[in-house]
């Protein structure tokens, strides 16, 4: 043994569940040596094991980033130019407590914006913290609309009256079809052990299709047929399934008898009763580009198939009128009886990382203000549903309208004229849509906070920026979404630099606002209060095991008491039924928002007079190497594959394009510089651009980085989905002979 290796410490493996922005909720075993991380593995423990995919097993390149942010910095060049000098952190709090302070009394307290997000999906650590303090100290202005999924979650609140409409992932086990509708696991995860679960049953014989416009690894690995399909016309091959159901005489009335309202109204809609168009598989291979006999083939095996899971993929339903899609898969769902029951699938609401959406999880009750004094008396929207609690006020601003709000204020239209935002947990120079539009809101700003662990394009916007930790450097739980575990998240190593956790960094503003409600407590007394309210029966077991499971005898099926006993379990609808027709949706009376599923012309679609002029339809899909903006930078994950926009073989000959060819991609929103991928693997007039690459304007404006946001349209969907995957571009190929 030499010298060197002899004065070394030992190696410790720490257990840790993590809590990564992405898919998946996983166990790590962390190597350490002399605090320092070593070494990151996976689960090797009782079965199921919950192993990590590729991201996790590389985030030690994240914890040593040479490019992590250190030390507390104020800006010192142009807003966006990047340039900033250290300060401390006494200096960087007291600046935004005056600021909070200024822009409340002059202006009040709505003229300051939080925007949170998910940059670590765990319990203790995220932006409610500060959305509270602010609360307590006067009010602020929040936003509303999951960028993910508000399209399904607006869809199941409407439908079934709540969130939790997510069977386990191992129920597909009991499935004998299964199609993957805009779900492409694979990369996603959508659940550890999914892609397990899903070749499990693949090995068994069960039928999986997959409808996409692309020919994801998913569906390679997985399908035994792929139906491409052009994006946002998802609700017209569902309704034309629908129509050949219902003409081949295919459907479960007695299900439809006795769960549901409103089959007949949607039955004369299908049928053209009102608008003389019967939604035959003719009408909507027009629309879709899938070939009517397609259509009428997989609305017979899914008919006919039983148990049989549609497993919608919330991509889908980030376009205009993504609600329909996903009401539209419900209502199928109730034709062909698969609610309720093993094997089948009611359509999902959320992505599972999270609380709500799958497993109904308990947990202790972290301090909220009791309520933000912005909102108090403020009526709730018109167009939010009375279930859509806590974010149903109009005091409350849009994701996808941010920039927008931020530029126009009151006059606008919008409820409050921002004057500040603080940032947390979030990037949304790269995340919202129209990215160039978000860059003129930044600028206009009179103060912005931002705190990150990078320097990420929206902190090169901040006035200040606090360096955060990351989630091996603090403590924290988590919950398994329709897994029924809690998992640990560990502190592995002390943070690095002068990074602080989120609950350190909200302690240090709320002493400074004379709040003394977080005054000496740690990650600790916090999580004890939360684990005490949930099903955990023991704290201490919790954290030295990293996972509790919560024992059950089968896997979660979402509605299972409501269809056994039908009587004695309502859904929570007005109707206590499934409402195919929704009575509220009715009351509303928005023309975007029908109270039947109901195909609406997107703007930006196929048919738009605009694709004259950007005839291809933008897709901006979730990739393998990153959590949207996160792991960017891993220098061991860069090597899988570059940022590339794909496009079809065909649209590329047509523009003179080959393999690997720096192309320009444009529209009226913005152009960016990137290589191109020829592929047989996306559908002819759909270009794939994948989400989460980082925004590098360069002096001409024009995008190096391949941000898919610097072309996407900020409109939301009059149920609120977010839009990302609705909108249409230009490709030409980059005239070398020109700079
Ligand atoms: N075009 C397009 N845009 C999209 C999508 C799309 O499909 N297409 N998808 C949308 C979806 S589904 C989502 S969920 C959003 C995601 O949007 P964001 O949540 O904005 O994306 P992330 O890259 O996860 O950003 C999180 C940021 O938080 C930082 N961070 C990580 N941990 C912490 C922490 O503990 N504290 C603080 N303060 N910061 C931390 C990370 O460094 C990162 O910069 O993007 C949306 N945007
Ligand atoms: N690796 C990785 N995994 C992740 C994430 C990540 O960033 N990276 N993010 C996580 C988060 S926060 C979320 S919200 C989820 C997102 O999960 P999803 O929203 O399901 O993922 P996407 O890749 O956006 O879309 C899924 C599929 O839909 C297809 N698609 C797009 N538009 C349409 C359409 O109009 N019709 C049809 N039929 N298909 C369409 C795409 O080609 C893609 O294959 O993923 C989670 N998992
Ligand atoms: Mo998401």
């Amino acid at each position: 043994m030499s010298a060197k290796q002899k004065k070394m410490g030992e190696e410790k493996v720490v257990k840790t569940a993590c809590s990564s922005h992405c898919g998946g909720r996983c166990l790590l075993e962390v190597h350490v040596r002399d605090g320092v991380i070593t070494r990151i593995e996976t689960d090797r423990g009782e079965e199921p094991q919950l192993r990590a995919c590729l991201r996790c097993r590389a985030y030690r390149q994240r914890v040593y980033d040479p490019d992590r942010l250190q030390f507390p910095m104020r800006r010192t060049g142009e807003r966006g130019e990047g340039l900033f000098e250290r300060i401390s952190w006494d200096e960087a709090l007291d600046t935004i407590v005056s600021e909070l302070n200024r822009v409340r009394s002059t202006y009040g307290p709505s003229a300051v914006l939080l925007l949170g997000g998910g940059g670590d999906a765990s319990q203790l650590h995220t932006s409610r913290l500060l959305g509270g303090l602010l609360a307590m100290t006067g009010g602020y202005t929040d936003k509303w609309g999951i960028q993910s999924f508000e399209g399904g979650l607006f869809a199941s609140l409407a439908t079934y009256g709540t969130l939790s409409s997510h069977n386990a992932f191992d129920d597909l086990l009991n499935s004998r079809l299964i199609i993957m509708w805009g779900w492409n696991p694979v990369t996603t995860i959508h659940e550890t052990n999914t892609n397990w679960y899903l070749l499990q049953a693949k090995e068994s014989g069960t039928k999986i299709i997959s409808v996409d416009p692309r020919y994801t690894d998913s569906t390679a690995v997985l399908a035994s047929q792929w139906i491409p399909i052009r994006p946002g016309t998802d609700t017209a091959v569902l309704i034309a399934m629908a129509y050949v159901m219902i003409a081949e005489d295919l459907f479960d009335k007695s299900f439809l008898d006795t769960y549901t309202v409103g089959f007949e109204r949607f039955r004369a809609y299908v049928a053209g009763d009102e608008d003389g168009i019967p939604k035959t598989p003719v009408w909507a291979e027009t629309i879709s580009g899938v070939p009517a006999q397609d259509i009428e083939n997989l609305a017979r095996e899914y008919a006919t198939t039983k148990p049989a899971a549609l497993v919608a993929g919330i991509g889908p339903g980030r376009s205009a009128y993504g609600e329909q899609y996903h009401r539209a898969v419900k209502t199928l769902a109730a034709m062909t009886g698969n609610i309720g029951i093993h094997g089948g699938w009611s359509g999902r609401s959320s992505v599972p990382q999270w609380q709500f959406g799958g497993y109904d999880f308990k947990l202790g009750k972290l301090p909220d203000g009791g309520g933000n004094p912005v909102e108090r008396g403020v009526p709730p929207r018109t167009d939010a549903l009375p279930t859509l609690k806590g974010s149903d006020s109009s005091a409350r601003i849009h994701a996808a309208e941010i920039a927008d709000a931020i530029l126009k204020g009151r006059a606008g239209g919008y409820p409050a004229d921002i004057k500040m935002a603080l940032v947390m947990h979030t990037n949304p120079v790269n995340q919202y849509p129209n990215t160039n539009k978000m860059v003129q809101a930044l600028r206009k700003l009179e103060f912005l906070a931002v705190a990150e662990q990078v320097m990420s394009a929206t902190a090169k916007f901040a006035d200040i920026v606090l360096p955060v930790s990351t989630f091996l450097e603090r403590d924290d739980i988590i919950v398994g979404g329709v897994r029924p575990f809690y998992g640990f998240v560990k502190k592995v190593i002390e943070p690095l630099y002068e990074s602080r956790s989120p609950l350190e960094i909200c302690q240090g503003l709320a002493s400074r606002l004379g709040i003394s409600l977080y005054a000496g407590k740690t990650d600790d007394d916090w999580l004890r209060t939360m684990v005490a309210g949930s099903f955990v029966p023991d704290y201490d077991t919790l954290k030295e095991k990293a996972i509790y499971r919560i024992k059950s005898a089968e896997p979660h099926v979402a509605f299972k008491e409501q269809i056994e006993d039908p009587e004695q379990h309502p859904f929570p609808t007005p109707s206590g039924k499934i409402e195919i027709y929704s009575q509220w949706l009715d009351a509303m009376n928005s023309p975007g928002i029908p109270p039947i599923p109901t195909y609406i012309e997107p703007w930006e679609g196929r048919r738009d007079p605009l694709a004259v002029k950007y005839p291809l339809q933008l897709i901006t899909t979730h990739f393998k190497r990153r959590a949207h903006t996160q792991f960017d930078r891993v220098p061991w994950l860069r090597e899988l594959m570059p940022q590339a926009i794909s496009i079809n073989t065909r649209d590329a000959e047509a523009r003179g394009i080959r393999d690997g060819d720096k192309v320009r991609v444009f529209n009226e929103r913005g152009e960016i510089l990137i290589q191109a991928k020829v592929t047989e693997r996306i559908m002819p007039g759909v270009v794939d651009l994948p989400q989460g690459a980082w925004y590098d304007p360069d002096e001409q404006g024009v995008d190096r980085g391949g941000c898919a946001n610097v072309l996407t349209r900020d409109k939301r969907s009059p149920g609120g989905a977010a839009c990302h995957n609705t909108g249409l571009v230009e490709v030409a190929k980059v005239d070398e002979g020109k700079p």
